[in-house]
């Protein structure tokens, strides 16, 4: 049967990478349709040994369009997404322009796939993909709250510059190269440099990324009083976030049985041997889909908290794989 998936924003770090998951995926498309704005349209893109030809978004390019994959800002998506839809187009839509609409899905494949649906068994024309940083912490605290339930979290992020897509990797390339930089990408120097705000500052002293943390996690774990207490902060790395979380649980635990349980947990990979040094880091989560766990311990003064560190790469898990994973979710009810 016929599939056509249209990814707009296809130039972009996200976008290519959505191309390459597909690709990697062996997603059951029989159309790609790339889409960015006139500035690379015209270009081509390569997917399946084969080039397309780079569009600009219209009502006509989304005319029989099965799946569409949005990632080129929130602008953008506010002003495609309805176009799309009403095409007759599912929309996977990776910026922040829907996510807290309350009849808008907040997806994580491993967490809430039937939210994915509306009750007629059919996927509902609007389907946000959460924030990279909230996405990989919901993969693990899941399984956490099913079987301890979840009292509190207290999270630090160390995030990739990536998350500013090309800007933010060509900010700090630059001044590692030592050239000026002109751009406020990261606010503040990035390279050599550790920077505690990533978006801005909202009235209550949080950023709008630690609110989305607050937020989305909230929503997606469909849970209003699970309280999240992030401190968001960006390093010079170029691909893959890593989190520090300290997670308070209801009931008590046995340290083997959580490494057991998050062990058999979809989508997460343990790397955790202190004996010989292995635990996550972005350089060896880049590329690769799943979150991964490493330095569990009991929490040394609270016996009912657990410590951890966890690292997925924000291109992938955070971005690109999830939405691909949404779209394989919709495709594996179609049949
Ligand atoms: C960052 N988390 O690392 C951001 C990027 O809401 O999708 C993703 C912003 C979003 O800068």
């Amino acid at each position: 049967t016929r599939c056509r998936v249209a990814v707009l924003g296809a130039t972009g770090l996200v976008g290519r990478t959505m191309i390459q998951v597909l690709e990697e995926r062996n997603f059951p498309l029989t159309d790609l349709v790339p889409l960015a704005s006139s500035r690379s349209s015209g270009q081509s893109i390569r997917f399946r040994d084969q080039d397309y030809i780079i569009s600009e978004p219209s009502p006509e390019a989304f005319r029989d369009v099965d799946i569409a994959l949005f990632s080129a800002g929130a602008t953008a998506s506010r002003e495609w997404a309805p176009v799309a839809a009403a095409a007759g187009a599912v929309v996977i839509d990776n910026s922040s322009a829907f996510r807290m609409e309350p009849d808008v899905p907040l997806v994580v494949p491993e967490v809430n796939p039937e939210a994915i649906f509306s009750l007629d068994g059919r996927p509902e024309k609007i389907i946000a993909n959460p924030n990279c940083s909230t996405i990989q912490m919901v993969v693990v605290l899941k399984p956490l709250h099913d079987r301890y339930g979840l009292r509190r979290v207290v999270v630090s992020t160390y995030q990739s510059v990536t998350g500013k897509g090309k800007a933010g990797r060509d900010a700090l390339e630059s001044e590692l190269a030592g050239e000026a930089q002109e751009s406020f990408t990261h606010f503040h120097q990035i390279a050599f440099n550790a920077v505690p705000q990533i978006d801005m500052f909202t009235d209550n002293g949080y950023t709008k990324e630690e609110m989305k943390m607050v937020n989305e996690t909230r929503k997606i774990m469909a849970d209003d009083s699970l309280s999240v207490s992030p401190t968001t902060v960006r390093i010079p790395v170029y691909g893959g976030h890593g989190e520090s979380l300290n997670i308070e649980l209801e009931r008590e635990f046995r340290i083997d049985e959580v490494r057991a349980l998050l062990e058999c947990a979809p989508g997460i990979v343990m790397q955790d041997n202190p004996a010989e040094s292995i635990y996550p880091m972005p350089l060896t989560s880049y590329e690769r889909d799943e979150v991964f766990v490493g330095r569990l311990r009991r929490d040394y003064w609270h016996p009912q908290t657990l410590n951890m560190w966890i690292v997925a790469d924000n291109l992938r898990k955070g971005a690109a794989t999830n939405a691909v994973q949404i779209a394989e979710v919709i495709m594996a009810k179609r049949k």
